[in-house]
């Protein structure tokens, strides 16, 4: 019940410094929306299954080098290649769970120094999410949840300048989730954000397009 004809699904986004269990507490997410009758899909990127995805992995794993403008480009438009069909989902009515999107591109090609503005630019046009929820963890903490593997970026210096890039992207409208709380309690949290969102945008709010 309550599915108007015409209401859209939302665009919901889960950001983080790497280990702050985005990925276990979207499936979670996604299971209980399903329970609920909810149309929704998980989304993750990078997308590693299109071939921009592949290039993008092999840099991840160290197994190619790229200039970080290229590669901040790779990452761009491995959601760009996304975007029709992120639009077409919203629009038939399924919510998107979206582990990572546009601000962990900016933040992490950030860390390498180069310029916030030049990192944004790319991703103006994109859909804009209508809730982005942020797991917060200290980098320190996140160090030694022990599962940093070899993949690049998952080194202490690095994830601190990430986690100040994150705290210079986030404004007013993201919603904060200690990620040190157990599980469950991020778990409930997350739940009732979700619903309250997906609500939210069944009543006619229109799609935006990213910069907001
Ligand atoms: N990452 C992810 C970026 O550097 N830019 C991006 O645009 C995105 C989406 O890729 N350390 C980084 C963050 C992660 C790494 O992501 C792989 P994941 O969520 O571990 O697959």
């Amino acid at each position: 019940s309550g599915h108007g004809e015409g209401s859209r699904g939302s665009l919901i986004v889960l950001e983080g410094l790497d280990r702050s269990g985005k990925t276990s507490q979207s499936s979670r997410l996604v299971s209980f929306l399903e329970g609920r009758g909810v149309p929704v899909e998980t989304w993750h990127f990078p997308d590693r299954r299109t071939s921009i995805g592949g290039m993008i992995s092999s840099y991840l794993a160290n197994n190619a080098q790229l200039d970080d403008r290229a590669i901040h480009l790779l990452f761009s438009a491995n959601r760009w290649e996304k975007r029709s069909l992120m639009e077409a989902k919203l629009k038939s009515g399924t919510s998107l769970i979206v582990d990572r999107y546009s601000y962990s591109g900016v933040a992490f090609s950030a860390a390498k120094g180069l310029a916030i503005e030049w990192c944004k630019a790319p991703e103006e046009g994109l859909i804009a999410p209508d809730m982005v929820v942020y797991l917060d963890i200290l980098p320190e903490r996140a160090a030694e949840r022990g599962g940093y593997g070899n993949e690049r970026y998952e080194q202490l210096e690095f994830q601190r300048k990430v986690s100040d890039n994150y705290h210079d992207l986030s404004d007013s409208t993201w919603k904060i989730i200690d990620a040190c709380l157990p599980e469950e309690d991020i778990q409930t949290q997350l739940r009732s954000l979700a619903l309250e969102c997906i609500t939210g945008c069944r009543s006619g709010k229109p799609l935006s397009t990213l910069w907001l």
